[in-house]
């Protein structure tokens, strides 16, 4: 693939125009401009979006839902209405579908926890995946353990695909939930969902995807993908940290007892009974990030305006542009070479440890991942400790992985 084809074939969006929004892109590391291919652990925010923040903390701030004031009704509007442009962005019609969260982790413990305490029972079975984050894992683990549930788990092929003749035969009378990754954040591959979807609500049985590396990434429509639970942070969207969005169907949400107990989730608090807010309210105890959530709308219309497809078609020409550049390199082993696949791609050096990879690149200025990403089952299934991983987003160029690939190659050197 030579850059002029990759020109034409990413032609709707200018990484390189793109790239002066990010104020942290133009910055250097140990004298060499920042290439910033980390991504997937956090990507980085506009100026849009730090403008936003900061004239909220500058003229706006207040806490919300209670003020009778002026400052504390403008933010209480502010607030809430981040919660249509995340409707828009998901293309859910409900509001009140939409829970503020401290980001993906907290959401899935959310659930786990208000799903799980009111649904799960001993001998049910909860159905996850070989590649998920431990996020999707541990707090799924605990359940278990608390309620004597099991955790039934979808194999991996080589390749990095789940294996969906597997995923069929453990959908049972006893599963309760299936709980699944939207795109591996190890091995890049871009799963099913709405295939897996049908075939577990042909059981009656509700999906959980964990978007974390999916809503950043492609537009994602709910309505024709139809999980019951969608998750998302939104630092891995251009926004702030601190904040993360749950979706869940209306029929859930409503059927489940609150995660946390507090102020803004109460309708009425007397020594003898506690009566519960309505969604969303009932899962938003306490003071919410405000500050992050209105970061979190402007960064949702900053990725609107360059458009979630040509986002998801300019990581593909990059990912297939940096694949063919890697795999030239001799000693080297990408994980996840799945066709459907998101801009990730971890690799192996044979002789050089990951994380000396890491370390030599960003001596070059380079920022990538070097771990086991949170992902320790993934590693296991490939028989690594490790591995160096390079994640894309809208601002990354052409160069900046002509970057990353010469400095893969002198670091081999080093090691030869
Ligand atoms: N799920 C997936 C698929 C993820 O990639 C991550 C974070 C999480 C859940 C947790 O998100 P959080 O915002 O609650 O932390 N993934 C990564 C990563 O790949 N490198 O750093 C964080």
């Amino acid at each position: 693939m030579d850059k002029l084809d990759i020109e034409v074939l990413s032609g709707k969006l200018d990484a390189e125009l793109i790239k002066k929004d990010f104020p942290v892109l133009s910055n250097s590391v140990n004298n060499a401009p920042l290439v910033y291919l980390d991504s997937g652990a956090s990507a980085q925010m506009p100026q849009s979006v730090i403008d936003r923040i900061n004239h909220y903390h500058q003229y706006e701030h207040a806490n919300i839902h209670r003020g009778v004031y002026e400052l504390s009704e403008q933010a209480t509007i502010s607030y809430e209405s981040v919660r249509s442009t995340v409707a828009r962005f998901l293309n859910v019609t409900d509001t009140a579908e939409v829970i503020f969260t401290k980001g993906t982790t907290h959401a899935i413990n959310l659930v786990a926890h208000a799903f799980g305490r009111t649904f799960v029972r001993a001998g049910d079975e909860i159905v996850i995946s070989h590649m998920e984050h431990h996020s999707n894992i541990v707090p799924w683990q605990q359940l278990c353990e608390e309620v004597g549930a099991t955790l039934k788990i979808i194999p991996i092929s080589d390749i990095g695909e789940l294996d969906l003749e597997e995923y069929r035969r453990l959908l049972s009378d006893r599963t309760k939930i299936v709980a699944v990754t939207h795109v591996s954040n190890v091995l890049g591959t871009i799963n099913p969902i709405k295939e897996m979807v049908a075939l577990a609500h042909a059981k009656d049985i509700p999906v959980l995807v964990d978007g974390a590396q999916g809503a950043p990434h492609m537009k994602v429509d709910l309505q024709e993908l139809d999980c019951d639970f969608y998750i998302f942070s939104g630092h891995k969207v251009c926004g702030p940290t601190g904040i993360g969005i749950l979706y869940g169907k209306r029929d859930w949400l409503e059927r489940m007892n609150p995660y946390e107990g507090g102020g803004d989730m109460i309708l009425s608090v007397t020594f003898e009974k506690t009566t519960y807010a309505e969604i969303p309210a009932k899962f938003e105890a306490g003071t919410p990030p405000i500050a992050s959530a209105i970061g979190l709308g402007e960064a949702i219309k900053y990725l609107e305006s360059i458009g979630l497809e040509n986002i998801e078609n300019h990581e593909k020409v990059l990912t297939q542009y940096a694949t063919e550049a890697l795999s030239d390199i001799s000693g080297l082993t990408v994980y996840g070479t799945a066709p459907q696949k998101a801009g990730v791609i971890s690799f192996g050096v044979k002789g050089v440890h990951p994380h000396d990879m890491g370390t030599l690149l960003s001596d070059d200025g380079v920022a990538v991942r070097a771990g086991h990403h949170c992902a320790q089952p993934v590693m296991q299934r490939y028989k690594v400790p490790a591995t160096t991983r390079a994640s894309f987003y809208l601002y990354n160029t052409l160069d900046d992985i002509d970057k990353l690939v010469d400095s893969v190659r002198s670091a081999k050197k080093i090691f030869s």
